[in-house]
């Protein structure tokens, strides 16, 4: 009798979990605009950039379907342009919450993220494509409120991948305008980041065991290539558009990526041997100057990466002390 009483309470206990996860909260998310240097490869090329909070791309935004998001952009004094931010999360007014701030100035507004996906968010202030080229982007996770299900399996591993187009020649947006003189393709900030194969200063690749789902969030952050996203040697199990767990394809090559899109992408490796995959941006252009991620699948796999808050994980690169262009092919 104690006993069933027990695991009554038990269950009752759980359920009462079970509700508390999926009750709406508040999350303050503060961004500070940073005009900075960051190194752009991975033998410390650094380049002139516009982040959020000095990193490219900016910090990794996670909320739960229904949470409201409490928004603060400051842009200091120090800078010497107005920024602004724009999230595809949100559904407000473009004139008023997304409107640009001025040195010196901070914007405050809230808004619920109602509909569960990954979602870009950038600058959008003007010219937009050299304040996105510059590297003022990054990604915003709204998980289901209905958490995992047959449907949207939980993975095992989790990794943001964010592509980007490198314009060397930071000041000159009239080139950028007319796709004009990108010479390679930043995946999370860097060229080959996590390729080590194609360069051999590449310090990271992705990592995971055999059979386990790995779920990609991908967002197209150029400014005007759409991408051809293709996991060379494997095949995307499941492809959520937009990431919301109602878009599901199937057994997919390659998924093309508009620019300003965002994709979740699994990938399963066999359970029974060591693979590695290519990540690609099959378009040609990107991939060999840039846009190819190394995903090892072997039993020996670091069992924290891709997982908690290491799902964006940054290459440390000390600047070189010689200055220049970053451009190099494999
Ligand atoms: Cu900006």
């Amino acid at each position: 009798m104690f006993k069933q009483l027990t695991a009554a309470v038990m269950v009752l206990g759980t359920g009462l979990l079970a509700a508390q996860a999926v009750q709406a909260k508040t999350v303050h998310v503060t961004m500070v605009a940073k005009e900075v240097d960051v190194v752009i490869d991975n033998k410390g090329t650094t380049y002139p950039a516009w982040t959020f909070d000095g990193t490219i791309p900016g910090k990794v935004v996670r909320v739960t379907q229904g949470d409201v998001v409490d928004f603060k952009l400051i842009n200091p004094k120090t800078n010497k342009n107005s920024h602004s931010i724009d999230f595809h999360a949100a559904e407000v007014h473009v004139l008023e919450e997304f409107a640009p701030v001025k040195p010196g100035e901070t914007k405050h507004f809230k808004f619920e993220a109602r509909r569960p996906g990954v979602w870009m968010y950038h600058c959008g202030a003007s010219v937009m494509a050299q304040h996105i080229a510059r590297g003022m982007y990054g990604i915003i996770i709204v998980d289901p409120k209905e958490g995992y299900s047959e449907a949207f399996p939980k993975p095992d591993r989790e990794y943001v991948l964010i592509q980007g187009q490198y314009f060397p020649d930071a000041d000159n947006y009239k080139a950028m305008l007319r796709n004009e003189g990108s010479e390679g393709a930043l995946i999370n900030g860097k060229l080959f980041h996590y390729d080590p194969v194609h360069d051999p200063n590449a310090a990271l690749a992705l990592v995971s065991k055999p059979g386990e789902r790995v779920r990609f969030h991908f967002v197209n952050a150029n400014i005007n290539n759409p991408v051809a996203l293709h996991p060379i040697a494997g095949i995307w199990d499941r492809v959520y558009i937009n990431g919301n767990p109602r878009n599901v394809l199937y057994d997919i090559a390659t998924y093309g990526v508009a620019v300003s899109e965002a994709v979740s992408v699994d990938i399963v490796s066999p359970e029974d041997r060591t693979t590695a995959n290519a990540i690609v941006d099959h378009t040609m252009s990107a991939a060999l100057t840039g846009a190819i991620t190394v995903l090892i699948n072997s039993p020996d796999a670091d069992p924290n990466m891709g997982k908690g808050d290491n799902i964006l994980p940054r290459a440390d690169i000390k600047p070189a002390t010689k200055k220049g262009g970053g451009h190099h092919t494999p």
